[in-house]
């Protein structure tokens, strides 16, 4: 997994830690909707206390990679107040351990050292597997397949910044390079799109849920991250939160949850459309996740908490 500390990276990261099929090789942490240091910080905290024995012999990785479009600090700075949860400052130490190498070149090692081939969980920016494609070329072999938040094929995205069209997603916009190289590759791309995130918002109806199932940490852990961000009351803003990357993780878990086609697409990196995705029939195929079981979702979210 490559995460990028925001608030529902952390929670996706939680859900493939409790999947009984998943087998977690690597974490790695990108530096864009969060700040680095408390997003590993954050992140080593969330193995140690919900990992059980998954955590034996995982362990996570900084990036060095920076973006060409910056996060606003105001999202940003949410990950210094999950570092801060009590809840995961408990134990006298961190224990996780963080690789001397960057997160690109961790990917590759785990890749190439991986007991056939990985699946690749990004839920941030793309910028550090574009970066390790370039750097290994082998790996494209040794990757069964890439599973991306990003994107969107609806005429309005999620960017709301001066001298931008509106069109892009925010994980592609941050480096619309990094994206196209991807794009680039042979490599098989699902793509959960804001086509189907926007049917997971954050509701109050969501909340008391969670609120009445604190007694599971987990849980009260997943609460804490939604009570600092907006939930969709009336209407959306370009601040209202979804539970963009849990949706990832959990499409990884139960691919039943949604629906998925084939479309071709190509990425625009220059001038006000940066970031956008494109159907384009010259472009190259890629898996949209664009429909979701909402219910079925936020049923299977709960089954994989409540386990302690
Ligand atoms: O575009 C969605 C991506 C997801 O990976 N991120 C948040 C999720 O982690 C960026 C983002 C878009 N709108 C946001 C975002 C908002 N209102 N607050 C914080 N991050
Ligand atoms: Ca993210």
């Amino acid at each position: 997994m490559n995460h990028d500390g925001g608030g529902d990276d952390f929670v996706a990261l939680l859900l493939l830690l409790r999947m009984p099929d998943v087998q977690l090789t690597g974490v790695s942490v990108i530096g864009a909707d969060g700040y680095l240091e408390p997003s590993i910080q954050a992140s080593r905290k969330i193995i140690d206390r919900f990992g059980g024995e998954r955590r034996e012999g995982l362990d996570l990785s900084r990036s060095d990679s920076r973006g060409k479009n910056p996060f606003p600090a105001a999202w940003r700075i949410m990950s210094y107040y999950v570092d801060a949860f009590p809840i995961l400052n408990e134990a006298e130490a961190v224990l996780t351990p963080v690789s001397d190498k960057p997160a690109h070149l961790h990917l590759i090692d785990r890749v190439r050292e991986g007991e056939g081939k990985t699946t690749l969980v990004f839920t941030g920016p793309l910028t550090d597997l574009a970066r390790a494609l370039d750097e290994a070329p082998d790996i494209e072999a040794r990757i069964d397949r890439v599973v991306w938040m990003g994107g969107t094929f609806l005429p309005k995205g999620n960017v709301e910044e001066p001298e931008h069209d509106g069109t892009a997603e925010w994980n592609a916009f941050w480096d619309p390079e990094g994206t196209a190289r991807v794009w680039a590759s042979g490599l098989r791309i699902d793509m959960v799109a804001l086509e189907s995130t926007n049917q997971v918002p954050l509701t109050l109806v969501a909340r008391d849920a969670w609120a009445k199932l604190r007694r599971h940490e987990a849980i009260d852990f997943v609460g804490q991250c939604y009570a600092l961000v907006p939930p969709l009351i009336f209407h959306a803003t370009n601040s209202t939160y979804y539970l963009w990357d849990v949706l990832t993780a959990a499409y990884v878990g139960k691919p039943d949850l949604v629906k998925v086609k084939t479309v071709n697409s190509i990425v625009r990196t220059d001038g006000a459309a940066q970031g956008r995705t494109e159907l384009s029939e010259s472009g190259r195929p890629v898996n949209l996740i664009y429909d979701v079981d909402r219910d079925g979702f936020f049923a299977y979210m709960t089954e994989l908490l409540k386990q302690d």
